[in-house]
């Protein structure tokens, strides 16, 4: 197998493209691949100022490597949230985080979830009803409300988040299962910035999680290899086997899948102007000052911090 631009030995094999490439032909391919789909979606411009979510994972560190390298501004926020599973995995992810940002000179923003609320996310998980028997709803819930906290805080344009295809398409598998039209309005490369909650972009989603990895390893970028202890038998996990399985015997499934979504929201499927409410919207939390739909204004996470042991 021949890289198609300079006939050399190829590194990687992009069935769903048809095309193979060396190392140095695949690195500067996914940057401009990452540039396109900025353009294409105006997710982003060279003016405003980024933030990024890092977790430490191939996808998030190869998502910066590749939009500091494309010339973005941009900064990353990592969230320690406490996690052991035996390996010590938040505090090793924060160290490749961190790592990683002080070989490019780059800000890296930590927040300690267990300095700031006293309680890691096994212990925040055990005081809802939601995470008795797993964390992974509660932690969706402190991640989201600490990056779009900290981003409207510090006044960043955009939080950018490096979801990647095999999230979209899972994702979208599991939104179409039970026909959330909610979670399926929302799910689109943005979210526009609505009162109280930064703009949020995801240049990777048109962007194979074997890709993503690729790019790590020939670039050279170290990253936690431990998945999180928690996501081992998680629903979605579930689905990306399944797509996993299908995407073997028809290479490209999973983006045409996500693309063919995409393209079904142009013609008026699942656009906000089909369904009008928004669930996190009504009302203003009175203890954070962040947008909610209880009617008796605490939000989801206050009442999850508010709660006692
Ligand atoms: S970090 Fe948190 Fe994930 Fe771990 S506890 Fe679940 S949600 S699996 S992306
Ligand atoms: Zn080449
Ligand atoms: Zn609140």
């Amino acid at each position: 197998m021949r890289c198609r631009k300079c006939g050399q030995k190829a590194a990687i094999n992009l069935h769903e493209h048809r095309l193979a490439l060396c190392k140095d032909h695949f690195l500067e391919w996914l940057l401009e691949y990452t540039e396109k789909t900025i353009k294409k979606y105006s997710l982003a411009d060279r003016q405003e100022r980024i933030i990024i979510a890092i977790s430490g994972g191939k996808d998030s560190l190869s998502l910066w490597d590749i939009l500091w390298r494309l010339g973005y501004k941009t900064e990353g926020v990592h969230i320690n949230l406490g996690i052991d599973g035996g390996v010590k995995y938040s505090d090793i992810s924060e160290q490749f985080a961190q790592k990683f940002a002080i070989e490019r000179g780059l800000a890296l923003h930590i927040i300690d979830i267990q300095e700031i609320y006293k309680k890691n996310i096994h212990q925040m998980a055990a005081m809802s009803s939601h995470g008795k028997q797993k964390p992974c709803s509660v932690c969706g819930l402190v991640k989201r409300h600490i990056l779009n906290k900290f981003a409207l805080d510090e006044g960043y344009d955009v939080l950018a988040t490096a979801h990647n295809l095999d999230d979209e398409a899972a994702t979208l598998m599991m939104n179409t299962l039970d026909w959330n039209q909610e979670l399926l309005i929302r799910q689109y490369p943005f979210l526009p910035a609505q009162e109280g909650f930064i703009r949020k972009i995801k240049p990777f989603c048109r962007v194979y999680e074997r890709e993503a990895a690729a790019y790590a390893l020939m670039r050279g970028i170290d990253y936690v290899y431990d998945e999180c202890p928690y996501s081992q038998g998680n629903p979605q996990s579930q689905v990306k086997k399944i797509l996993n399985q299908m995407e073997l015997s028809q290479p490209g499934l999973k983006l045409q899948y996500y693309l063919n979504f995409l393209n079904a929201r142009k013609t008026g499927f699942f656009t906000p102007a089909s369904h009008k409410k928004s669930a996190e919207s009504g009302f203003i939390c009175s203890q954070c000052g962040q947008p909610t739909s209880h009617e008796d204004r605490i939000c989801e996470f206050c009442r999850l911090i508010s709660k006692k042991n």
